[in-house]
């Protein structure tokens, strides 16, 4: 079997931890495997295979003879670093949401749109980890019915900020228990034991970037530019896994037995839904997993096709880490 060089950019963060575990327990063909941070992480040791690798110092000259780079280290150094990857030969498959909206850049959830990624010209751009829990469960459907609106509310967890983040919420936690005043350096106002309606910035139209991106990057995949879609993201005190409610509304009637029905066959997709047991997705239950977990199926009988979904998904594996790597699995396929 062909082995493929491959480089993890931001290395040392929360994804790309994730992606090194990753690639290691899926197997993936690897032959070297570079590990890029910046100069504060470089120097460090981590473990691939059982084998100790030394985080490089990323730099213009890294991707010599790279096959594979995947990015997660924010669009700032997508931007200046992913094309001297392709340069120098390397199909990089980017985290950040530096090219996700750009016309010839293929934005791929492998369950959803596999045959994007071969339009590819070098970068295949990986979704928002809340965008792409939401498609895992809208695409089944909207094959279905085509979906006409979305309704989408998030709940967080503070891992999608960072490492700084995951500590925050420990140490506030911490200080609140122990009657003690809780720092507050990450986020505007203190996350133990609050929440925060506020995900990345704001922009002119009052709604937040990461809502925006919600909206955009979700009709780019379904390929349907005119689904109306309206998002609220909201940072909650969960370590890891992001949960939805997602309402949506379609042209004809699925009832919540057909919805499980298809739900139960679409791939990725596990549907935990028994109301007698209290069964239903926990962002505790999903961390560490790699599906999509539904629940919560209804109608809405406020409108006159309409559902409600609960659904919840580790961000760091299918939402980014895991999603990032399926890609890169279709590419050698
Ligand atoms: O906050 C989360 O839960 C997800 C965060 C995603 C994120 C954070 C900073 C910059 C992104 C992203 O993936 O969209 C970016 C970005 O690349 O713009």
């Amino acid at each position: 079997m062909k082995e493929y060089n491959v480089a993890i950019v931001g290395a040392t963060g929360v994804v790309g931890e994730e992606m090194r575990k990753i690639l290691e327990e899926r197997n993936f063909p690897v032959a070297n495997l570079k590990l890029l941070a910046s100069a504060r992480s470089a120097g460090r040791r981590l473990t691939f295979r059982r084998t100790g690798i030394l985080v490089e110092e990323l730099s213009a000259g890294s991707f010599k003879g790279v096959d594979i780079a995947l990015f997660s280290a924010g669009a700032t150094v997508s931007r200046e670093f992913a094309p001297l990857a392709v340069k120098a030969g390397a199909l990089v498959i980017d985290n950040s949401s530096a090219f996700r909206m750009e016309p010839d850049v293929p934005l791929v959830v492998p369950e959803v749109n596999p045959e994007k990624a071969r339009e590819h010209k070098g970068i295949i751009a990986n979704p928002n980890c809340s965008t792409i829990q939401m498609v895992m469960v809208l695409k089944p459907l909207h094959a279905r019915s085509r979906i006409r609106r979305v309704v989408v509310s998030t709940y967080q967890a503070v891992s999608g900020t960072g490492k700084g983040a995951v500590r925050e919420l420990l140490g506030q936690s911490k200080a609140v228990l122990s009657g003690e005043p809780a720092r507050v350096e990450v986020y505007p106002h203190q996350i133990a034991f609050n929440l925060l309606p506020h995900i990345d910035v704001f922009l002119e139209n009052a709604y937040t970037k990461e809502e925006m991106k919600m909206v955009n990057e979700t009709r780019k995949i379904m390929g349907d530019s005119g689904m109306r879609i309206t998002a609220t993201c909201v940072r909650v005190p969960v370590f890891v896994s992001h949960s939805e409610s997602v309402n949506i509304e379609t042209e004809k009637k699925i009832t919540a037995e057909e919805a499980r029905e298809i739900l139960e066959k679409a791939p990725g997709v596990e549907v935990i839904d028994d109301l007698e047991s209290c069964a239903y997705p926990l962002p505790i239950f999903a961390e560490g997993k790699d599906l999509c977990y539904v629940g919560r199926i209804r109608e809405d009988d406020s409108i006159e096709n309409g559902l409600n979904l609960w659904v919840v998904a580790d961000n760091l594996r299918k939402g980014a880490a895991l999603n990032a790597v399926q890609i890169a699995e279709l590419s050698i396929k």
